[in-house]
């Protein structure tokens, strides 16, 4: 198998796709803390300013407070008043917010080589970008190199089969389906057979994000896990969870009970191009305490990208290049 690792990707490719997907929010952010940071107005009334537009990005009221308070003492006792100082200061303040340390561990363990199918559990709650995330890692894992087979176990939603096959079609990988309302754990169970028989890479299981209840769909995410667990004691080797960027700070609370029910590994952080609220990335790794993976950025099957966090601040706040 090749390396599943997203961040080996070209540098400059990373660069110029987190900045595609976040234009939204540089636009939110960069004009007004510039403004405020050049305005020379009184230091009181800056820190002020600059809190109000963190919160308003999404980044959480503590969290705001918290690094404004930092941003604060800092300022002071490096005496630093030069407007592109103080941003740079904000800048590494924020990159110190989205770094996750185990991150680097557990990336490491990724892509090593092995001889039974990689298998990744994709889950969260409906219409978050689950679906189309799945299509994007597996055409960009096949064309890596890697052979991918796909499960289609959200057997609850209407027309979700059809969507994934749609999909695989399209991208050229093989999709393990069975009829509308069949048991999800059976169509894990059979995709990760024939995983092993096709001789594939990476398994990749799509899941449901509605179902009767939410105790239901909690439920069935256990089954669907532990059916996997049950064929290989260290597999789903990654569980993803996938947040929509666009539901802000109430799209973390229905991630927090997910979080609780299924151990995740990281989380993908999806439509990132349709919103200015991009400090979302900031809570989300604090409340969740989990890393973002990648991001999505668009529609289409290209647009994903690992989640690098120096590209992203500089997206959001470094200078035009
Ligand atoms: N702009 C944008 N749209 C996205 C992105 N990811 C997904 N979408 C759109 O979001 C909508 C829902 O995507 P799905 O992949 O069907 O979401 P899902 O989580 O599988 O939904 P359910 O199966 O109903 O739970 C679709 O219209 C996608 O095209 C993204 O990164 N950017
Ligand atoms: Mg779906």
């Amino acid at each position: 198998m090749n390396m599943l690792n997203f961040l080996n990707r070209n540098k400059q490719e990373v660069r110029s796709k987190t900045r595609e997907g976040t234009q939204k929010s540089r636009l939110a952010w960069l004009g007004p803390i510039m403004r405020i940071v050049r305005s020379g107005r009184p230091q009181e009334i800056l820190w002020e300013d600059l809190e109000e537009v963190l919160i308003s990005a999404d980044i959480g009221v503590e969290t705001s407070i918290d690094l404004i308070e930092n941003l604060k003492k800092h300022c002071s006792q490096e005496s630093l008043t030069d407007s592109e100082k103080i941003i740079e200061a904000l800048k590494s303040m924020l990159f110190t917010c989205l770094t996750h340390p185990p991150l680097e561990d557990y990336l490491s363990t990724r892509g090593t080589s092995r001889s039974s199918p990689y298998v990744i559990l994709v889950v969260g709650v409906n219409g978050v970008g689950k679906t189309t995330t799945i299509a994007k890692l597996a055409h960009y894992y096949k064309n890596m190199g890697n052979k991918v087979i796909l499960a289609a176990a959200d057997t609850f939603r209407a027309a979700a089969i059809e969507q994934l096959q749609l999909h695989g079609s399209a991208i050229g990988v093989d999709v393990i389906a069975h009829r509308h309302g069949a048991d999800p754990g059976a169509v894990a169970f059979d995709a990760y057979q024939a995983s092993n028989a096709r001789s594939a890479d990476i398994l990749i299981i799509d899941t449901a994000g509605r179902l009767h209840t939410k105790t239901n769909l909690m439920k069935e995410m256990i089954k669907i896990k532990s059916v996997i667990t049950k064929l290989d004691n260290s597999a789903p080797h990654e569980t993803l969870l996938v947040l929509d960027a666009t539901t802000g700070v109430n799209g973390l609370d229905q991630a927090k009970s997910f979080t609780k029910t299924v151990q995740c590994q990281g989380v993908i952080l999806s439509k990132m191009d349709g919103t200015s609220r991009g400090g979302i990335a900031i809570p989300i790794q604090r409340e969740l305490n989990l890393p973002i993976l990648y991001l999505g950025t668009g529609e289409s099957i290209e647009d994903l990208v690992g989640f690098d966090a120096w590209e992203f601040i500089e997206a959001l706040l470094g200078p035009v290049n």
